[in-house]
């Protein structure tokens, strides 16, 4: 018999890059019983960490209200009347003052956010000598200010910063639903520029806003997917303010919320999972749930950038109930 030569053509999929969590076996992730659910992100969460320690990251506004963006969310879009009233960058002095405050109630790193679209050149100057001076308080420091360029990923990078948070917010084919004023595309491409930087990467997304199961397994798919993925991931459930156009979205299951946390410590086991915005309106069990589930990290201090958070008094007697410890600096 004569040899056949056999030509394989390979699927198409077969040249993307090499996807480490398809969206299926994410979506199968969620699917699991809830309790077996929490085994395996627990069993993977204690492979990388001390389960004991907690991370505190406070949040501040340097630059609050008045945005041009439409983010569907956002009581900060100067389009919504959400009673956000639009202010001036806060001086240094200010900024200092809440860095200090934190460090000394244990916080360990300091995320400055601000209203912005992106930042102009002017802006950038005050948030570098901000970034160098936080820095030098021996906090971690993390900024969060919308899309960069490369010169300013660059700038922020030789000031001292060591995370820069820019969020996915949500699955990729029900973005355009909740923000039109900036694609998907242009996310993912600010979150380049920040890794050619050298910056680490702090990016998650928003539960809550009306998808499906699915779509949950879609966002996280999408960062586990990043190569490398982000160190951090901070999870927020919709904090529902009045006047944005999500005010009053059926509010979610708190178990979906707890089974989130759980597939992004599965499909992300290095990086710091932060439940991050909702707390407040989450009570203690849920949030003894998600520490369960593999969240490691919280927002430490009384507000989240316009809306409320947990006080650090309430917030030291939960970790302490849990046994629970803060990460200490430097480790
Ligand atoms: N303006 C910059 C930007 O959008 O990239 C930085 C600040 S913005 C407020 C940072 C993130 O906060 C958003 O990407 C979103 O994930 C989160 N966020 C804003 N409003 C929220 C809300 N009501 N509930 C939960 N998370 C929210
Ligand atoms: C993130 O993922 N959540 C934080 C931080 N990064 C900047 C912001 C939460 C904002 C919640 C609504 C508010 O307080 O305005
Ligand atoms: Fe502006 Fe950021 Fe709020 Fe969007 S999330 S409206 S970009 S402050």
């Amino acid at each position: 018999m004569s040899e056949q030569k056999i030509v394989f053509h390979a699927p198409a999929a077969v040249h993307a890059a090499p996807q480490t969590w398809p969206v299926d076996a994410v979506a199968e992730l969620f699917d699991l019983p809830f309790n077996a659910l929490l085994y395996r992100a627990q069993q993977v969460h204690r492979e990388h960490f001390d389960a004991q320690e907690i991370e505190l990251a406070t949040l501040l506004s340097i630059k609050t209200g008045g945005c041009a963006e439409d983010c569907g969310y956002c009581p900060q879009a100067a389009r919504y009347d959400t009673g956000v009233a639009a202010q001036k960058m806060l001086d240094l002095d200010t900024v200092l003052d809440t860095a200090r405050q934190a460090k000394a109630h244990g916080a360990t790193r300091f995320c400055m956010g601000a209203a912005w679209r992106e930042p102009k050149g002017r802006d950038m100057e005050k948030v570098e000598e901000m970034v160098r001076h936080v820095k030098a308080l021996g906090l971690e420091t993390c900024a969060t200010l919308g899309m960069l360029n490369d010169d300013q990923a660059g700038a922020l990078k030789a000031a001292g910063l060591d995370y820069y948070n820019h969020n996915l917010d949500t699955a990729p084919e029900i973005y355009g639903g909740i923000i039109t004023t900036r694609d998907y595309k242009d996310r993912l491409a600010t979150l380049e520029r920040v890794r050619r930087a050298d910056l680490k990467v702090c990016c998650g997304g928003i539960i809550g806003m009306g998808e499906s199961r699915r779509q949950r397994a879609g966002l996280i798919a999408q960062l586990a997917n990043m190569t490398p993925y982000p160190e951090s991931v901070p999870v927020n459930n919709l904090v529902q303010v009045e006047g944005t156009p999500l005010y009053g979205t059926e509010a979610l299951d708190p178990f979906e919320f707890v089974r989130t946390i759980a597939v992004a410590r599965i499909t992300m086991p290095k990086a710091r999972v932060r439940l991050s915005a909702g707390r407040r309106e989450m009570g203690e069990a849920i949030q003894a749930l998600c520490f369960l589930a593999g969240a490691n990290s919280i927002f430490y201090g009384d507000k989240l950038l316009t809306t409320g958070n947990p006080d650090v008094e309430a917030d030291r007697q939960l970790l302490a109930k849990l046994g629970l410890r803060c990460k200490p600096s430097g480790a």
